[in-house]
């Protein structure tokens, strides 16, 4: 096995560069088959910094054509060039020079889609993490900020818009049927930001005036003819820009503001300034071809990008250690925007399920880190659930234990203070000490110490004196890799419920802090008793998730089915009932229960179904209500000797009984969900779609019949009700003809729109079936399955690896061998989304010994190749650790 991997980088080592940038000027020349990159840095040695210290500038691949200092020609002996690095010596003790440096790249043979190259002709940028230094040589680093002036050179017709950064500034015609346009960045910019895109694009304007009366330019680019599915988005930006405004005072500051939709692209979307390069998946829509969920993506990934301008690109990262400063802090004003926008529990069930499902297994297993690393060996592989989801969490505690007023105050000192800046967990944090003569510096834990602490509640109440006294315990159960164990500060946001359903008032005799309706539990164990409270109250524990741990509550089963149907939070209702669900699920994958035995409790049973008829309640929450727990939730939960097939029958088994003791209600709700006679992607409209066909679901599992599913498939009118009855024929009834048939179907009215066949690609990935891999493997031939594009490799193989427990958990191994193929076969194209596919291995250890030994076999065969990518080695050497 090969062991000379790369070096690892340290957040102790950093160190400010030896030379300080003032300004990038760029031009660069696009070819068909070639790119030209003149670029000029006007440069200064750093006080302090030795006259003999060379300038190292970073490279990728790159082929120097040219260097010159102060327009005159370097000799040879003053600089060394490779693909990975420039280095100049013989550079001025003090003073500004300007070095002007030009490289040759070929954007066609570009497969990594870091850097510049091209998508469907278009040619397009990524820079994050470390892509421009594959454009030019660079200081490519965040905390090297310049303004950028970048002209662009192409063919008239074959690129007839030209974008970058910033605000147009020129732009004029060339000999030779080609033109230009130059665009200035006046905001210091850190090259991660960078982007240019040239081609030839259709476009949709809309002007967005800010709060102060300044007018903006909206664009959104997409490629030829796909325009007019661009509406939503463009609404969802409006939304976005009115909603920072109003919620945190954050205005846009550029002319104009673009979007350019792309077919392939390595992730969701890039903020960079003023130009941000989205997956086309989160920019095109219409009802005919998205679903529900798909627009409430756009909305959230247009929103996130947006937000980005200030925190991300006004106030960046001084290091990649820092990534959450940006990521967590944005995916915390991305929910809050979608908890507005649509209804707050129901954005916290999805915020949270995210969690569970992405972030808590990465936390329990190999790939844990803390929020903020330590060390990388590849930065592409920490945008992780961890530094995204745990780190919105992280903003989410500061607010809870802040309180709205106060959390808003340090928000406002941040951007005062910090605008501009290069900037560090250590200096958000001060913001919120000083705003509001807080003390953070136990909760600053939550950044360096990995793992999911876990909570226990008791509780116990004496009648006499109407006391209550409650227990609460943490710890890390889950070893933190040697990142510590020491207590947290856990907000915990909690209620005492009266038999009337209203919170009771009570008087907090001793104990831990209690501010308002939340106990700061800080010391490993505490206690808090509440006096005064009359009857004994339902206690009501970690409402709204208020820290991301897993909870133990020893609480009777009828307080748990009282506080179901009766807590004001409404999710932790639906929270309360999902771990009653969960933990009945679990129970029945270990053992297989006796003949006589219900698959669910009955009473529980009925405590879902009393939610999911609750008129009084909006139609998402109660579809919620009705979701069970992932296959992968439940093999979490039990965390070792992980049986897929048995925890795939007790679901099963859970979904038969459900649909049976609920089928008048199921009946019921279809019966009332006519579809309106046009559609609108409204939360509400979605709501009831969502409800009903979980509904239908339900009746499919308990009836075994496909015909209602193959009646809403011919009658469908719009994608989500078409894709959910699709699903349940051909997840439920492969074989039969009806199944067949509508598949079929799907494909031959929507083969020529790569979204939806990425949708037709993922149906098929993810049958619960063993066989499921045949048909996966036979895909593979499919002529329009190719490894070149991202999203359709994520649709078939990553769909399978993430999201089919039957298949690629099977017990011969097959599953494993079949995936860890196909990335080494993607490694060799982009080592990006062959290291992503790769984390699907993330839980092996906690599998029965088969599975456990076939998969440690097909990490192990991935680790002896030996010219595998960084990326995949990083993923692979960390998971077999
Ligand atoms: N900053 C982006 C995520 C992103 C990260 C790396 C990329 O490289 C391929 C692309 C995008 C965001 O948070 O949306
Ligand atoms: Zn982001």
């Amino acid at each position: 096995m090969r062991t000379d991997d790369g070096p690892t980088i340290k957040l102790e080592d950093y160190r400010p560069t030896d030379f300080v940038l003032h300004s990038v000027a760029m031009t660069i020349r696009l070819f068909e088959g070639s790119a030209e990159i003149d670029t000029q840095l006007v440069l200064e040695r750093r006080e302090g910094v030795g006259a003999d210290t060379p300038l190292v500038l970073d490279g990728d691949e790159l082929t120097l054509s040219g260097v010159t200092l102060d327009g005159a020609a370097l000799a040879a002996d003053a600089y060394t060039a490779s693909p990975e690095r420039l280095e100049i010596s013989a550079l001025p003790a003090a003073g500004r020079f300007t070095l002007a440096i030009g490289t040759r790249i070929v954007p066609e043979e570009n497969t990594k889609l870091m850097g510049l190259y091209r998508s469907n002709g278009v040619w397009c940028t990524q820079c994050e993490a470390e892509g421009f230094r594959r454009i030019t040589y660079f200081l490519d680093r965040p905390d090297v900020l310049a303004p950028y002036k970048v002209r662009i050179e192409a063919d008239k017709a074959a690129a007839p818009i030209l974008l970058s950064n910033g605000n147009p500034a020129e732009h004029g015609e060339l000999p030779d049927d080609r033109h230009f346009a130059v665009w200035d960045d006046p905001f210091n910019k850190p090259s991660y930001l960078f982007a240019v895109v040239a081609g030839d694009l259709d476009s949709i304007h809309e002007e967005f005036t800010t709060a102060s009366g300044k007018p903006v330019t909206l664009g959104i680019y997409t490629e030829k003819g796909r325009v007019a599915q661009a509406g939503y988005a463009m609404d969802a930006l409006k939304r976005s820009m009115w909603w920072d405004e109003r919620r945190f005072g954050r205005e846009y500051d550029l002319d104009v503001f673009n979007v350019v939709a792309i077919s392939d692209f390595n992730m969701g979307a890039m903020e960079n300034k003023g130009l941000n390069v989205f997956n086309h998946k989160y920019v095109l829509l219409d009802s005919d071809t998205a679903t529900d969920a798909d627009y409430a993506g756009v909305e959230t990934v247009i929103a996130h990008e947006y937000f980005h301008n200030w925190t991300g690109n006004r106030i960046t990262c001084r290091d990649w250690f820092q990534l959450c400063l940006k990521e967590g802090l944005t995916v915390y004003r991305d929910q809050e925007f979608s908890a507005d926008e649509r209804s707050a529990p129901v954005q916290r069930i999805n915020s949270v399920r995210r969690l569970k499902a992405h972030q808590f297994p990465e936390d329990q297993g190999p790939l844990q880190h803390p929020v903020r690393p330590r060390e990388y060996k590849e930065i592409n592989n920490f945008y992780t659930a961890t530094v995204y989801d745990k780190g919105a969490e992280l903003v989410r505690m500061i607010a809870t234990i802040l309180g709205r007023d106060d959390f808003r105050k340090g928000m406002d000192l941040y951007f005062e203070r910090h605008d501009g800046d290069a900037a560090t967990i250590e200096d958000f944090i001060a913001c919120f000490e000083d705003a509001a003569g807080a003390d953070l510096t136990q909760f600053a834990l939550w950044y360096s110490q990995a793992g999911t602490p876990s909570l226990a509640i008791t509780e116990d109440y004496d009648a006499a004196s109407g006391t209550l006294t409650v227990g609460l315990k943490q710890a890390l159960e889950v070893g933190a890799s040697g990142t510590g164990g020491a207590p947290f500060h856990i907000p915990v946001r909690f209620g005492l419920v009266g038999s009337n359903g209203e919170d009771k008032a009570f008087t907090v005799a001793h104990g831990a802090e209690v501010d308002g309706d939340v106990i700061h539990l800080t010391g490993e164990e505490e206690t808090v008793v509440f006096e005064n409270v009359g009857e004994r109250p339902y206690l009501s524990v970690l409402r709204d998730f208020s820290a991301p741990v897993t909870l133990h509550h020893e609480q009777s089963l009828s307080d748990r089915l009282a506080l179901a149907r009766l807590d004001p939070n409404l999710f932790n209702r639906w929270r309360i009932l999902n771990d009653l669900v969960a933990e009945a699920l679990v129970e029945a994958s270990r053992k297989p229960l006796a003949p006589s035995q219900p698959p669910l409790p009955p009473e529980i049973v009925d405590a879902i179904l009393g939610s999911a008829g609750d008129e009084s309640i909006e139609a998402a929450y109660r579809a919620q209500a009705l979701a069970l727990p992932s296959e992968p939730e439940i093999a979490r939960m039990l965390a070792e000797n992980v049986d897929p097939d048995a925890i795939h029958a007790a679901v099963e088994a859970a979904k038969r009984f459900i649909g049976e003791r609920g089928r008048k209600l199921f009946e019921a709700i279809r019966a009332d969900a006519r579809p309106a006679a046009d559609f609108s992607p409204d939360a509400d409209s979605a709501g009831r779609r969502s409800l009903a066909n979980v509904a239908l679901g339900y009746l499919a599992a308990a009836s075994g019949d496909p015909a209602p599913a193959e009646a809403q498939y011919a009658a469908a009118r719009n994608m989500t009700d078409r894709l959910a009855a699709l699903a349940i024929l051909v997840h439920r009834f492969p074989a039969a003809d009806a199944s067949k048939a509508a598949l079929a179907d799907f494909y031959t009215r929507f083969e020529d729109d790569g979204l939806v066949v990425d949708k037709w690609f993922a149906l098929q990935a993810t049958i619960p079936d063993v066989a499921a891999l045949d048909t996966v493997a036979g895909l593979l031939d499919h002529p329009k399955f190719t490894l070149r594009n991202p999203n359709r490799v994520r649709a078939l193989v990553g769909t399978f690896a993430g999201g089919n427990q039957l298949a690629f958990h099977r017990a011969d191994g097959a599953g494993y061998r079949f995936v860890a193929e196909r990335i080494a076969e993607l490694d060799k194209l982009n080592p990006q989304i062959a290291a992503r596919i790769a984390t699907t291995f993330r839980s092996w250890r906690s599998f029965e010994a088969g599975r456990r030994h076939a998969a440690k076999a097909a990490l192990e065969n991935l680790a002896a190749i030996p010219d595998l990518s960084n990326d995949t080695r990083d993923i692979v050497g960390r998971s077999l650790r």
